[in-house]
């Protein structure tokens, strides 16, 4: 038995950021669904968003309503990102507070709430949002985020699975023993299945508890992953667009600005680097009336740094923070992740930005971006507050 979701009930949140998904990657616009229908000759077609295919079954949701009602000991629920919006994430929390608040057991605490898929194109997060937490990048970190839940709740995602497979240690995150239960999948309309349990569990007209405006307080010395995050958070204006390419500098800044501003979150599409300032370039070109925030490691950065040369071009409003620590930090984790201890002289060669040092401020000019290069917190917050205040494109380069 299928429900049928009336038309008045589709979403249509995801509209104003389609561009950047189009240009960023093929990818992207497959899992969006768009693009199928071919387009009159002279015509662009209007792309398709959204589910077409709205379902969820008798037997999942009831399947979901008995483990929240019966649950003893706590469970999590693992959102993907189609149910990460406004609305979804209203109905995920109105769960909280009833029998099954035992699925999102805390009041915004990290690690108590619910938990989307690593990678997500979208979140909607902030000030006056519902909080959300995300799984982990490192293996070990993961498995502690999920180490307590006897059950995990796939609502339109797939079980949670570590990104590489290392020596000695798990693919598959969940703790052993638990069970794993599929609410929707990612093709469903996750808003409806989510309202749908949330009115069967009772918790239909729950006010959801939302984050509040709490910024950590300003950094100040050395630069660090956790300051050029707490910077962020102080500064970020209220509706602004943040593309995340921040990589291993950035694994803590998801959690860091979680009490800034409300504004709206953008993840690239999985492994491979490179389209973060094309991301950030495409919500400036989609969203013009919004500030955009591009976080970009500097190896990454060098596979597309031309966006610059766009933004310029086209006046978009994009304040670019260049995470220059001058090497690819993260694969050197990765080689002794995967056992290779000790690396040579030739292997660690290949993993570093220097030689010549790359000039961020000098490249961006030439590209007709103004700029600025920093090397403390307190600085950086101002760099940032003026790449803001100043229209059209702006770059910061944090050298630590
Ligand atoms: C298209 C592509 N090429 C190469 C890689 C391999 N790779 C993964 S991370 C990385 C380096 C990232 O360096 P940077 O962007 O500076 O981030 P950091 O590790 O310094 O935080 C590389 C080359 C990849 N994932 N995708
Ligand atoms: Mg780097």
């Amino acid at each position: 038995m299928r429900y049928t979701v009336p038309r008045s009930r589709r979403r249509t949140d995801v509209l104003p950021l389609v561009l950047p998904f189009v240009l960023s990657s093929l990818l992207s616009s497959l899992l969006l669904g768009c693009g199928e229908a071919a387009p009159e000759r002279g015509r662009i077609a209007a792309p398709r968003f959204g589910h077409a295919t709205a379902t969820l079954s008798r037997a999942a949701a009831a399947s979901a309503r008995g483990r929240l009602l019966g649950a003893s000991s706590q469970e999590v629920a693992a959102a993907g990102d189609g149910a990460l919006h406004r609305h979804s994430l209203a109905a995920a929390a109105a769960l909280e507070g009833t029998p099954a608040g035992a699925a999102f057991p805390g009041r915004g605490a990290p690690g108590e709430v619910p938990l989307a898929q690593m990678s997500n194109r979208r979140i909607e997060r902030g000030a006056g949002r519902v909080p959300v937490d995300r799984l982990r990048y490192p293996v070990d970190q993961a498995q502690g985020q999920l180490a307590h839940f006897r059950h995990v709740i796939l609502v339109g995602t797939r079980e949670p699975t570590a990104f590489f497979a290392y020596p000695g240690k798990p693919s598959l995150l969940a703790p052993q023993g638990s069970a794993v239960h599929t609410l929707a999948r990612p093709q469903d309309d996750l808003v409806d299945a989510l309202e749908r349990l949330a009115e069967r569990v009772g918790a239909a007209g729950e006010t959801p508890v939302v984050a509040s405006f709490e910024p950590p307080p300003a950094p100040t010395g050395l630069l660090s992953g956790d300051k050029i995050a707490a910077a962020l958070a102080g500064v970020l204006p209220e509706g602004a667009i943040v593309a995340d390419e921040s990589v291993s500098v950035g694994r803590n800044f998801f959690q860091v600005t979680r009490n800034a501003r409300p504004h709206s979150w953008l993840q690239v599409t999985g492994g491979a680097i490179g389209c973060g300032l094309p991301l950030a370039t495409g919500a400036a070109v989609a969203c013009p009336d919004r500030p955009v925030v591009c976080l970009e490691a500097d190896g990454s950065a060098m596979y597309t740094l031309q966006a610059l040369w766009t933004q310029a071009r086209e006046g978009l409003d994009v304040t670019t923070l260049i995470l220059a620590n001058q090497s690819y930090a993260i694969l050197k984790g990765e080689m002794a992740n995967v056992g290779a201890r000790n690396p040579g002289r030739k292997a660690l060669d290949m993993l570093s930005l220097d030689r010549p040092t790359l000039d961020w401020v000098g490249l961006a000019r030439g590209m007709g971006v103004e700029g600025e290069r920093v090397e403390d917190a307190a600085a950086l917050a101002e760099a940032l507050g003026r790449g803001l205040a100043t229209p059209g494109p702006y770059l910061v380069e944090a050298v630590f």
